[in-house]
């Protein structure tokens, strides 16, 4: 939302001209559905101009303003959304198809913590001092000051919409930067209730933006705009891509969180049945629509058709259905073309010489769930791991299982892929945990668990999965540029 400030006259020379384009609308589904649940604006380059100036506009007023006052204003963001908590989980959920549960103990939980943690950070936030010795008692004072780095453009994926939102927002905001916001076509209302949250808090006009759009007409223009001077996006690699060669000749600030395809390596040292749960958790979570869902599962063959048999009874029963019910464990893929996505990749599987093991069929449910783009959580053994099935994302309800006899095949068939997000490691042995840890070849690693989050640590992946690191003072010194001051004494 580009709020007009009436004293910019460059806006006010915008609002006065024609508009080149005809009003379009994006048809927005319910993905449980198929239905039609909202429309919203299909903006373009000339809209992207005008969320721009309207942040270039608002650098100084929100730079300026005392950290302090900052913190309490996204302490009041997260307030607003707490307040609206239903209504934000509703629709995370009709937009997306996770279930409704998932968006009130994961999405909105942690959209409210991104606000309340940055806004922690900055409060506490300490830059450095180094003093320097020289002889006969010279010397000189190096302080380090935090300032905004400019307008910063925001690009954010379908599958956790609003949780990635705000993982942007609080902490560009934070650090004194206003940003124009351009979040994914298929998942667009929870940002919209997020601009009327901030705009009842009071932000200064123009600190905060959002347009929404087609990638191509919206990222795109928004990521090579000449008042943008930082970019992050969360999405697909090939889209990283594309972002990363718009930004370069601007040489703006550039953080890409791409896609994954994350190994769980099982060993025979583990704990049984917290293995299982743990690996179908991470393949399952969020119908296996998170970046980090463990994709590939590579098990120590003296456990593997154990472990096989008990997957598949603990995948059998997730319930598939209806997202508003409080007993859905998975709903629906976030479009149809989508789910045409995943059903290639399981005809793939099967070309491939993949054996499925359960799911992979369209459950059939009653009106109005029979619109709904919904798929059975597949498992298929039988499989190389290094075969396309098993190495290429599928972001879906899928995965594939594959023996291993030692340590060193599992390794490599863990880093064999052009992705290096996460990995999720099952062994009792603690020796084993840390030489693996340091040997794969990721941004992150979880021993005996799986996408437990702690706000402070550097969050991003290595290889095809991405550029920089975001989280705790990895994003302060992202979403600020740190001057120093040498003073000689
Ligand atoms: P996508 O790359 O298609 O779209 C992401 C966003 O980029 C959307 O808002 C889209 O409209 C926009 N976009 C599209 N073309 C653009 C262009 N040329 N310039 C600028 N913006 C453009 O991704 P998606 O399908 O929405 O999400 C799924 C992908 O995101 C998966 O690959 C997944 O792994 C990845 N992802 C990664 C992370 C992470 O933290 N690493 C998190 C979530 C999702
Ligand atoms: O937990 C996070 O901070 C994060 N960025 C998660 C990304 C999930 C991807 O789908």
């Amino acid at each position: 939302m580009a709020r007009r400030d009436p004293r910019d006259p460059e806006l006010h020379r915008q609002a006065l001209q024609p508009r080149r384009r005809r009003r379009a609308w994006l048809e927005n589904l319910n993905p449980a559905t198929g239905r039609l649940i909202s429309r919203i604006a299909r903006s373009g380059s000339e809209d992207v101009d005008r969320a721009c100036a309207a942040a270039a506009s608002a650098r100084k007023p929100w730079g300026d303003t005392p950290v302090l006052e900052r913190a309490r204003l996204l302490d009041a963001i997260a307030e607003g959304i707490q307040a609206r908590f239903d209504e934000f989980a509703r629709t995370e959920s009709e937009d997306q198809g996770k279930p409704v549960s998932l968006a009130r103990s994961i999405d909105i939980p942690r959209a409210i913590a991104n606000f309340r943690f940055f806004a922690g950070a900055v409060r506490h936030d300490e830059t450095g001092c180094h003093e320097m010795h020289g002889q006969g008692g010279t010397g000189a004072l190096n302080y380090s000051l935090r300032r905004p780095v400019g307008v910063a453009a925001l690009i954010t994926p379908w599958n956790l919409p609003l949780y990635l939102l705000t993982w942007k927002v609080a902490p560009a905001l934070a650090c004194g930067n206003p940003v124009v916001c351009k979040p994914s076509e298929l998942t667009p209302r929870t940002a919209t209730l997020l601009a009327e949250v901030i705009d009842e808090v009071g932000l200064p006009d123009g600190a905060f933006n959002l347009v929404h759009g087609l990638g191509p007409e919206v990222g795109a223009p928004l990521t090579a705009h000449p008042q943008v001077a930082l970019v992050s996006f969360t999405g697909g690699t090939a889209t990283g891509e594309r972002v990363a060669a718009a930004a370069a000749p601007g040489f703006k600030k550039l953080s890409l969180e791409l896609g994954g395809k994350n190994a769980t390596l099982v060993f025979a040292d583990c704990d049984f049945d917290q293995a299982v749960e743990g690996a179908a958790r991470a393949a399952f979570a969020n119908q296996g629509e998170i970046c980090l869902c463990g994709s590939r599962i590579l098990v120590e063959r003296s456990i593997h058709d154990r472990f096989v048999d008990a997957l598949v009874a603990r995948v059998s029963a997730l319930r598939v259905g209806d997202p508003a019910s409080p007993d859905t464990d998975m709903g629906a893929l976030v479009s149809a073309a989508h789910r045409d996505k995943v059903e290639g990749y399981l005809r793939l599987a099967v070309e491939e010489g993949g054996r499925l093991r359960c799911g992979g069929q369209r459950p059939s449910l009653n009106p109005p769930l029979d619109g709904g783009f919904f798929l059975q959580p597949a498992v298929i053994t039988d499989l190389a791991p290094s075969c396309r099935t098993a190495t290429e994302e599928i972001f879906g309800p899928v995965v594939t299982v594959h023996p291993f006899d030692t340590e060193a095949e599992a390794l490599n068939a863990a880093n064999g892929v052009r992705y290096g997000l996460s990995a999720s490691l099952w062994t009792t042995d603690l020796r084993r945990a840390h030489r693996l840890s340091a040997a794969l070849d990721t941004g992150m690693v979880w021993v005996n668990t799986w996408l437990l989050r702690d706000l402070r640590v550097p969050f991003g992946g290595v290889k095809d999965s991405g550029v920089g690191r975001e989280g705790g003072r990895f994003s302060l010194d992202f979403y600020s540029d740190m001057k120093n001051v040498c003073i000689q004494l």
